[in-house]
């Protein structure tokens, strides 16, 4: 039976996603919206249904007065400084947004309504230097501070959970990209490079560590695998991945592809773009993803690399 569903990041990639689908299945879906001098929220302008509710997860006494005010049934905590690389270079605003807004979020929901079935946005960052395939058994080795800051909200969920009897779920999800994607990370900034280069625009694309392992998947695959991870009569810890790895070398020749181009006559390393410590290889085991709740991928790894291309060609108009 649809409910009433509070996302924070709702204007994120993911939240954008997940209010579509929750809104198309008769749901009522607020979100949460950080105030900013010049937001337009584009991702979300077209879901004139979705409630936008003013707030911030590092802003305790907004998060206890939304939860009150809205009652959610199911809470979704997707609000994050997502990016590893700003990690580095932010590390004390990534701990409080990621980390200490996670602690905010179960602290106002325990509070306000402490019913509400929660989801917590874990990441295969986690994993770190763990070495492939990773799963709900690998060891956490986190690489970055924005890892760290995952692990304390993964390990402060299970804290809620098993002490207070709270209904909190963690997702914990492999890469996942779409057109919507930030234009910082990879995918992004490669499907970008290429579309500005076929249109005559550039003639080169930047980047970092080529050898770097990713399990890449299609973003609206994943927002369905949230939802239906709070459906389950437990709270558990989940992996949702592929199962399918590939390199950042093996994505700009994907993508170069697409326009009939080789790769290499245009990537150029940028040592500005190596991370100060880098997770190598995540190759996610989506085993127990695929038994519980059934989910497996819609999108191939080739797919996924055409859509993004073929989406930046149109915004570049050519
Ligand atoms: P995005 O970076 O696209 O979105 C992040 C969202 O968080 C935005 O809506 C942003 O708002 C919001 N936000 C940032 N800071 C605050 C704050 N202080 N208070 C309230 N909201 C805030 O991330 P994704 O959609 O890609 O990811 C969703 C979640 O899943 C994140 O927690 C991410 O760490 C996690 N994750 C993502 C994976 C992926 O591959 N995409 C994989 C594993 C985990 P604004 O628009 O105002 O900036
Ligand atoms: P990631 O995604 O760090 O895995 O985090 P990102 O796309 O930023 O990097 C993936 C890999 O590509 C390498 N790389 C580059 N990365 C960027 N951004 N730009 C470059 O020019 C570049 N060149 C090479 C990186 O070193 C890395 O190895 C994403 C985020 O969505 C997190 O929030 C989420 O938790 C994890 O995925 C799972």
């Amino acid at each position: 039976m649809p409910g009433r569903a509070f996302i924070t990041g709702v204007t994120g990639q993911d939240g954008s996603y997940l209010a579509e689908q929750l809104l198309a299945a008769d749901w009522e879906v607020w979100g949460l919206v950080r105030r900013s001098s010049s937001a337009e929220h584009g991702r979300v302008a077209h879901l004139p249904k979705l409630v936008h509710v003013r707030g911030d997860v590092t802003d305790l006494p907004s998060l206890i007065t939304a939860l009150s005010n809205v009652q959610p049934t199911h809470i979704y905590n997707l609000a994050a400084q997502s990016s590893v690389a700003d990690s580095f270079v932010q590390p004390i605003y990534t701990a409080q947004v990621v980390g200490i807004g996670a602690a905010n979020l179960f602290e106002a929901a325990r509070i306000a309504c402490p019913e509400a079935r929660i989801y917590q946005a874990s990441s295969s960052e986690m994993f770190g230097a763990s070495p492939a395939p990773q799963s709900e058994h690998t060891r956490f080795q986190p690489c970055s501070p924005y890892a760290a800051a995952k692990v304390y909200a993964h390990h402060l969920a299970v804290h809620y959970r098993r002490t207070y009897g709270m209904f909190i779920a963690c997702g914990i999800l492999f890469n996942h990209e779409s057109d919507r994607r930030g234009p910082d990370f990879v995918t992004r900034h490669i499907a970008r490079g290429v579309a500005r280069i076929h249109a005559g625009r550039e003639t080169t694309l930047p980047l970092g560590n080529l050898e770097a392992r990713r399990d890449w998947g299609w973003a609206p695959d994943y927002t369905r695998a949230m939802s239906g991870l709070l459906m389950l009569d437990e709270p558990i810890d989940l992996v949702v991945a592929t199962g399918v790895s590939h390199t950042v070398a093996d994505f700009a020749a994907a993508a170069f592809a697409v326009v009939g181009k080789d790769w290499r006559s245009h990537v150029v390393l940028d040592a500005a773009r190596v991370r100060p410590c880098e997770v190598p290889d995540l190759l996610g085991d989506p085993t127990r993803a695929k038994t519980l709740l059934g989910w497996a991928p819609s999108v191939s790894f080739t797919q996924l690399v055409e859509r993004m291309v073929e989406a930046e060609i149109r915004r570049e108009g050519t």
